[in-house]
């Protein structure tokens, strides 16, 4: 046996919410649609925010709902200081914020400080400013290489595919200069050396944070500067799913200058008092590494990626989640968990993959190694009961609490996201996991509105699906999400720490206070002794493969 020690006393909870927090992904696009566009908005989410209250999480964190032409589903921003008309208004923000409050949920809210939206009045002032003018400053424009400089400055890529530069055509229509675009080409990146850019962003936080919020998810925290000379870049082979050492030894990710800029933001947050946390969506590798990100003066959390991209195997979860215990608590922070977001396949699709699938491909048609449907969602459940039995902060993604599967069959000229175009149709992107909600089983659009319309189509199929089905079935995942979360608060587990037990190969089971947990990920059952409290499966004296139960001790 092992002890992995808590990263904090339960005293120190009490001002600090975030540390064994439950926190709930709303994605605004797919969540709910007041007023029957076929795009969810903010009184949408307002209308329904009882339902997510209901299930016991802490917080909300919302997906950006600013001024965007949506080219990347609003991460390309135009106007951080006010909400995108597809969205609503400010006064629906605020009603937003103040109805969350009301039900005892704080609010996160999505940063975007790597780039902007093309549409942003910087980057059109640059465009239209001659070449060397401070007005481009505030962007990484270069030469190009080769003959009159046809060829990007240097051999980046973007992450959704092809080249991380465009060539600008000047007012006059000539060619000019070339921008840097980690992302689409529509998000240029912002310099982070330029004053304006820092100042700017240190206005937007504290623009959010009168209005109330009580942090932010920061977007690409890995970003921001660029190593000096912007030097080519030879990626290392076999970097791991996600990117792995890819994403940590780049020139443009993880450099040692982004440290400086959350100290700054951390300092106008801790001026709003403690309950005011960053989030940073980082991914570097390894955890150790990570951690760097959530140093007492930098940001309070980092989501944990190695642990979503752990396989469903019991020595390589055991290995991931002792790590993540050892490298968080190390610099004094929670470990967060994390299963799905808004980037990647739904771990009830993702956990019965037989084929190889890289984070941000996606799923689609002709994909290999589908799922199969019964066995993702018995493992997503079984994986999810796991997480929630763990000290420290776990993030839920709209839809994993009805059990959404990845959409997969979504027609091909019905694909949003700028990778599916950018790979000229090669990797399917993300959509698949950003579909909107079934609310109603015999509503139009399983009552995401009541139009019937949908930005992306709802699968045939998901009646069952639908809340008000599974609010009355006391087996539904919806049921075991709200028994988890309550039973988690009950026996203070996100506070707690783990003791590992040794009950065979395959077997992940650990004591955290007076809960025992044991999943089952061998092939074979598993006899178990005492009172059952939660359980994600049928269970008896035996607890079956795919299935995790907890039990008083
Ligand atoms: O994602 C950053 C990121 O690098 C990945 O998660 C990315 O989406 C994936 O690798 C695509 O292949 C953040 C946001 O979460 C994502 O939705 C945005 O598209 C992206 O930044 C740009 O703002
Ligand atoms: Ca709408």
């Amino acid at each position: 046996m092992s002890t992995v020690a808590p990263t904090q006393s339960p005293s120190q909870t009490s001002t600090q919410w975030w540390r064994n927090a439950v926190i709930y992904q709303i994605y605004p696009r797919s969540f709910a649609d007041g007023n029957g566009d076929g795009i969810g908005d903010l009184p949408g989410i307002t209308h329904r925010l009882e339902h997510v209250a209901a299930l016991g999480v802490d917080a909300v964190w919302l997906s950006p709902f600013y001024v965007s032409p949506q080219h990347d589903a609003g991460y390309d921003v135009a106007d951080f200081r006010d909400v995108d008309p597809v969205f609503g208004n400010l006064d629906d923000a605020d009603a937003l914020i103040a109805r969350a409050h009301e039900l005892g949920l704080k609010v996160i809210v999505d940063m975007v400080p790597n780039h902007v939206s093309s549409e942003h009045v910087w980057f059109k002032e640059a465009k239209a400013a001659p070449e060397d003018s401070p007005a481009r400053h505030r962007f990484i424009y270069r030469d190009g290489r080769g003959e009159n400089g046809s060829e990007p400055p240097n051999n980046w890529t973007s992450v959704f595919g092809g080249p991380a530069w465009t060539r600008e055509t000047r007012p006059d229509g000539t060619l000019g200069q070339w921008y840097l675009h980690l992302f689409d080409s529509t998000q240029p990146d912002l310099n982070w050396s330029h004053p304006d850019v820092q100042n700017d962003f240190d206005d937007i936080l504290r623009f959010w944070l009168d209005r109330g919020v009580n942090g932010f998810r920061v977007d690409v925290a890995h970003g921001l500067i660029k190593e000096e000379g912007l030097p080519d870049h030879f990626p290392k082979e076999g970097g791991g799913s996600m990117g792995g050492e890819e994403f940590h030894a780049t020139p443009y990710f993880g450099q040692e200058g982004v440290h400086e800029v959350w100290r700054r933001w951390r300092t106008i947050l801790d001026s709003y008092g403690p309950d005011r946390i960053l989030v940073a969506e980082a991914w570097v590798y390894p955890l150790t590494r990570m951690a760097n990100w959530v140093r007492p003066d930098e940001m309070h959390q980092a989501f944990n990626f190695p642990y979503l991209e752990t396989p469903w195997n019991a020595d390589r979860q055991r290995t991931m989640i002792t790590e993540s215990l050892a490298a968080f608590g190390g610099v004094g922070a929670p470990s967060t968990w994390v299963l799905s977001n808004h980037d990647v396949v739904r771990h009830a699709s993702r956990l019965a993959l037989t084929a190889e699938n890289p984070q941000g491909h996606g799923i689609g048609p002709n994909s290999p190694g589908l799922p199969i449907a019964d066995l993702g969602l018995k493992r997503a459940r079984a994986a999810t009961l796991m997480m929630l039995a763990l000290p420290g902060s776990a993030y839920i993604y709209q839809g994993e609490e009805l059990g959404l599967p990845e959409h997969v069959y979504i027609p091909d000229d019905a694909r949003q996201d700028p990778t599916w175009f950018r790979t000229n149709k090669e990797r399917y992107g993300r959509d698949g996991c950003r579909v909107p909600l079934p609310w109603e089983a015999a509503a139009p659009a399983y009552g995401f509105n009541d139009t019937g319309a949908s930005w992306l189509p709802q699968p045939d199929g998901w009646a069952g699906l639908a809340r008000d089905v599974q609010s009355a079935d006391p087996t539904s995942t919806l049921a075991l999400y709200k028994a988890a979360i309550r039973t988690r608060r009950e026996h203070s587990l996100g506070d707690g720490s783990l003791e590992w037990l040794d009950l065979g190969e395959g077997v992940l089971a650990f004591d955290n206070g007076d809960v025992r947990v044991i999943a089952n990920v061998s092939g074979a059952p598993v006899r178990i002794d005492g009172q059952v409290l939660v359980a994600s499966g049928p269970v008896s004296d035996v607890v079956e493969p795919d299935t995790t139960v907890w039990l008083a001790r």
